[in-house]
């Protein structure tokens, strides 16, 4: 399997379900330089796996809890990312954006915080998938994206992002 045709998307489903979390707030993105887990070491939006029983919002909330200490609030939803590698390995990431932040974000086991102007996002640090839809989330257009990766080199993929 090494592109979308590939793959019977009817029936796919991922192993795990996900979520990112993107804080916007006086033209600045709330990033982190993740420090364990899948892509430790790269800049990404805080975020993880969802737990048996919480939905994909309770779960970006929390995520954001765990890795910066701070609560996000006024989440909507921006869009769906649908990973599948080639060693097997799947993901379902449902990427939220926030309006509002309570507390000061702080460094903890998982992850740095990185307040990041918005004309300078360092894509060249994060997947390389993140350049083709962060734009859309910070621009309010819905997007559903679906990608093939072999670890960290992007294969195959298709965006529909609304109008
Ligand atoms: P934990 O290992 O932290 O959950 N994730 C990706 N994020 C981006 N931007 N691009 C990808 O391209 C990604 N693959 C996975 C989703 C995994 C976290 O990593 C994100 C989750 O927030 C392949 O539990």
């Amino acid at each position: 399997m090494r592109c979308l045709a590939d793959i019977d998307w009817t029936t796919w489903r991922a192993k795990d379900l996900a979520t990112l979390c993107f804080v916007l707030r006086d033209d600045q993105v709330l990033l982190i330089r993740k420090k364990r887990g899948l892509g430790a070491g790269k800049i990404n939006g805080p975020g993880g796996r969802i737990d048996p029983g919480e939905t994909a919002l309770d779960a970006a909330v929390r995520e954001v809890e765990e890795e910066l200490r701070v609560t996000p609030a006024q989440l909507s939803e921006g869009g769906t990312l649908a990973f599948q590698f080639v060693d097997g390995y799947s993901i379902f990431v449902t990427v939220f954006r926030a309006e509002a932040l309570s507390g000061t974000p702080e460094e903890t086991a998982e992850a740095v915080p990185l307040w990041t102007p918005l004309h300078a996002i360092p894509y060249a640090e994060m997947w390389v998938d993140d350049a083709l839809w962060l734009p859309h989330l910070i621009a309010r257009r819905r997007f559903d994206g679906r990608f093939v990766f072999d670890g960290d080199a992007m294969l195959d993929h298709e965006l529909a992002v609304a109008r």
